[in-house]
């Protein structure tokens, strides 16, 4: 089902500040950012390598307010891994197996993400703690 790690989420507070401590530090290299109204964020994909149906990022997240999910987060836990997200061919698919699996599903349909793809959320209290995203390329499917 999982082709790949697409990314890792990191909340943060400055996201200015994260960019350019992962690109001095790890010499990596910006290559969208977006404002995501709908996730309450503003992010940052730092690009690592290309792999099978799409690249692998870290995903650097702040919040566009404190009522959002990384607002939240970074009140409750401080900054650090906000979430995983891996790479699947199909998300609709993706979600119709693993609904049917009795994961909790944060989202029924695939919404908007990072750079043209569709992203859905999967509870973390059913995956061992570990806040999951689906995500499908856009040249992927259909
Ligand atoms: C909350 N919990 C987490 C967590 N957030 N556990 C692991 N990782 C996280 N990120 C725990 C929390 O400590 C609670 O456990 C429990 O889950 C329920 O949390 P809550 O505080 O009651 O609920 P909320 O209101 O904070 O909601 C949490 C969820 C929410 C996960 C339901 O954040 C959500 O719907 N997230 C999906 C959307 C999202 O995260 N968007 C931002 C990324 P205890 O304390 O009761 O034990 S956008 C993105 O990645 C994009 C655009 C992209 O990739 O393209
Ligand atoms: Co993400």
């Amino acid at each position: 089902m999982f082709m790949r790690i697409d990314h890792v989420g990191i909340a943060c507070h400055d996201l200015e500040e994260k960019i350019a401590f992962f690109e001095r530090t790890f010499d990596l290299t910006v290559v969208a950012r977006e404002v995501n109204e709908e996730q309450g964020v503003k992010e940052a994909m730092l690009h690592i390598a290309d792999g099978e149906g799409g690249g692998s990022y870290i995903q650097l997240l702040e919040p566009l307010g404190p009522d959002t999910p990384v607002g939240k987060f970074l009140a409750k836990r401080g900054e650090g891994v906000h979430h995983v997200a891996f790479g699947v061919p199909d998300v609709a698919r993706a979600l119709e197996e693993i609904g049917g699996k009795g994961i909790r599903l944060l989202d029924e349909k695939p919404r908007h993400g990072s750079m043209g793809s569709s992203i859905a959320f999967l509870h973390p209290k059913d995956v061992g703690g570990m806040l999951t995203e689906l995500v499908q390329a856009p040249d992927q499917g259909q």
